[in-house]
């Protein structure tokens, strides 16, 4: 067990658990979902949704050969749109393990790939200085003692289930805490562990959903720890900690608990589906994913966006645009970003705050004409420039002897009133970097 004991300051955050001060500095993350589902290219959730028998699955198994997949491009193209972490899919619901595991031939190393693509993944995305991080479901469809539940693609096979009906939950832990410890002994150090998922408040009638009673997730974490000291956990064992993992969503402020801010990752997609979904056309925008990661961090949180590559093991070319899009704002703005956490000033309209130590980040997410107002900072700036081009930008304060001759509105004596050029910065979100008098 981690012996480090940090003062409590984050709500979700065990005494058991490691320094998270590199996640909270990183801030940005690329998460991967890659598995038998990519080469089927209809959602990840594609084998339940069309209750699909493992042994009708068993051809993606055979025709998976990623024969384009390239770790080192995964890994430069992540690096470049300034990302710090990443999280694999080492095995998702489907149960198919994207590393040579010892405990299951439903294995990458048994299809026509013939590799350890999670081992290749793990070198080039290190060698590119990021932190690794396993997704591992707790879900498993395929394996033969996973109890059939609600969520389970043959929950409506009558004859399935009779024939199952003896499974045995206990050998099915065996084998998944099992594929656990290799993954966490047998490639280096991990630097952040992501379950998913619990479900214990699902109750499907003749079945109940499944939590941590049932994947013995106290167990588990205690195994985790011991054998990664230094690992940070999700909050998907059903134990109340853990970095708190919104989906696909944007809480509307920074996130507290008893007054203490919680450790949060929003993870997001950026079509809607985390696996590679071929017909999938609902594409965000980049200057959409760029508002998500900055009203992310405006609000001390963690962005993990998700790339699903598909089955010839190529990201998705509209992936790869906004991901070269995100780099390029990120190779000027990433200091907007990189440490830092929400303000306690409130941002103007469309705009958005981020703060690191007395730089104040002004992030714009709408041009206006001319003028912006900061509330609550007359007084306390020394210094503003665009952090784009590093160019002066003039601000004002209230000046009782000014008579206001512009058609504009009058300056409250508590703000600043910044004055823009009228032509927007040719980047996708300006930001006015703001330096405070200490
Ligand atoms: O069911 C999974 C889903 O396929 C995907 O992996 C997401 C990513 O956070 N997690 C679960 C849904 O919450």
């Amino acid at each position: 067990m981690n012996t480090n004991t940090i003062e409590k300051k984050y709500a979700n955050w065990s005494d058991a658990y490691a320094d998270p001060q590199w996640l909270i500095h990183d801030r940005f993350g690329l998460f991967i979902h890659f598995g038998l589902y990519s080469p089927a290219a209809r959602h990840e959730w594609f084998m339940t949704h069309e209750k699909i028998h493992p042994k009708t699955y068993q051809k993606y198994f055979e025709h998976f050969e990623p024969d384009l997949f390239d770790a080192k491009e995964w890994a430069r193209t992540a690096k470049k749109a300034g990302m710090n972490y990443f999280v694999i899919t080492t095995k998702h619901h489907e149960g198919f393990a994207l590393w040579d595991t010892k405990l299951s031939d439903y294995k990458v190393t048994n299809t026509p790939v013939k590799r350890d693509l999670l081992r290749e993944v793990i070198d080039a995305f290190r060698e590119e200085g990021l932190k690794v991080g396993l997704y591992h479901s707790l879900i498993d469809w395929h394996h033969p003692e996973f109890t059939i539940d609600g969520l389970h693609p043959q929950r409506d096979d009558e004859d399935f289930k009779l024939e199952n009906a003896d499974r045995d939950m206990n050998k099915y832990l065996e084998f998944m805490h099992g594929q656990v410890r290799e993954l966490l002994t047998d490639y280096g150090q991990i630097d952040y562990m992501w379950f998913d998922f619990s479900y214990p408040h699902r109750d499907f009638g003749w079945s109940k959903g499944k939590g941590a009673m049932d994947w013995h997730s106290e167990k588990l974490e205690e195994m985790v720890l011991d054998l990664q000291p230094n690992i940070l956990l999700n909050d998907r064992l059903d134990l109340n900690r853990g970095v708190i993992t919104p989906e696909q969503y944007q809480p509307s402020e920074p996130v507290e608990k008893d007054g203490l801010p919680v450790i949060w990752e929003a993870c997001q997609t950026m079509n809607g589906t985390w696996g590679y979904h071929r017909d999938n056309l609902d594409w965000k925008s980049t200057d959409t994913l760029l508002k998500m990661l900055i009203d992310t961090v405006s609000k001390s949180g963690n962005f993990l966006l998700n790339v699903g590559p598909n089955g010839r093991g190529e990201f998705d070319y509209r992936s790869i645009e906004r991901l070269e899009e995100i780099g390029e704002w990120m190779r000027l703005h990433s200091r907007s970003i990189y440490g830092t956490r929400h303000s306690k000033y409130k941002a103007p309209v469309d705009c958005r705050y981020t703060q690191k130590g007395n730089r104040l980040y002004l992030h714009i997410h709408s041009w206006p004409f001319r003028h912006i107002h900061l509330e609550g900072l007359a007084g306390k700036i020394k210094y503003a420039q665009l952090l784009n081009d590093a160019s002066e930008v003039y601000f004002r304060e209230f000046d009782p002897e000014e008579v206001i001759t512009s058609t504009e509105t009058k300056i409250d004596r508590n703000s600043v009133v910044i004055d823009l050029p009228v032509q927007k910065p040719e980047v996708a979100i300006p930001v006015i970097e703001l330096f405070l008098k200490s």
